[in-house]
């Protein structure tokens, strides 16, 4: 477990974070880069930004100068390290996904990115005073596993370029249609405080808002129990995404 305390607000009155997730960066036809160009832009109105996972997508990066998986591997840590500056002295607080989460880049990060000040990066959560940030894969996937551990997970090997069209060009923008039917925001935001309830109950009494992504499906301000929830959505062809803003009265933070 990591933890810190975020500098003082901003402005007066609570701290504010915001958070975008799956931008699914180096595949075709992201458009993850824009999401961060607004991120960016936005990072002087707020204490931290959360890059809620997904963020690299390394089984189907096809940029012809990532000739493999660890050159992918190596562009993301360079990436990190220009977004970070970009946006300093904000934190920058990453959590993994299922598509940028494997224990090669991992351990990449923990030699590479240690030098990027202002960033720290998660396995598989942070939550910062009252809002707790997650990829959601873990939860949604793997219900009889605690969310809070990521377990390692193998390189991923590289998709040729024949199943990428099939998978980008056909049946991506068909899942953008039915990701609303196959992971219903209520049922899954359920879900989610399901598993915690069951492997991490000692999380939950801290947390007011839950963010997620994973399922490219955005939403805001979801009412489940006393509890808000959001959803990041995700910036690929087909799908909607939207940028979450939270507040938090309590600046201390802690992940994994
Ligand atoms: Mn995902």
């Amino acid at each position: 477990m990591i933890a810190g305390h975020l500098a003082a607000p901003r402005r007066a009155g609570p701290w504010v974070g915001l958070a975008v997730s799956d931008l699914h960066l180096f595949r075709y036809r992201s458009r993850g880069e824009a999401v961060a160009r607004q991120a960016r832009e936005r990072a002087g109105s707020c204490d931290f930004l959360v890059l809620n996972g997904d963020i690299f997508d390394f089984r189907w990066a096809d940029r012809p100068d990532l000739p493999d998986v660890p050159a992918a591997e190596a562009a993301a840590v360079a990436w990190l390290a220009e977004f970070g500056a970009a946006v300093a002295p904000t934190l920058v607080l990453y959590v993994l996904g299922n598509h940028d989460g494997h224990a090669e880049f991992r351990h990449r990060l923990a030699r590479e990115a240690a030098g990027i000040p202002n960033l720290r990066w998660f396995q598989a959560f942070v939550r910062v005073g009252s809002a707790l940030f997650l990829h959601g894969d873990l939860p949604l996937t793997f219900p009889r596993r605690t969310p809070l551990e990521r377990p390692p997970g193998r390189r991923p090997w590289r998709r040729g370029k024949a199943m990428r069209l099939w998978n980008m060009g056909i049946v991506y923008p068909f899942f953008g249609v039915l990701a609303p039917l196959v992971f219903p925001a209520a049922h899954a935001s359920r879900r989610v405080f399901q598993v915690l309830r069951r492997h991490a109950p000692g999380v939950l009494p801290r947390v007011r808002d839950l963010c997620y992504g994973h399922i490219h499906h955005p939403f805001a301000d979801l009412a489940v129990g006393k509890r808000r929830v959001h959803n990041s959505g995700a910036p690929l062809p087909g799908f909607r995404w939207k940028m979450v803003r939270v507040e938090t009265a309590a600046g201390d933070w802690e992940g994994w």
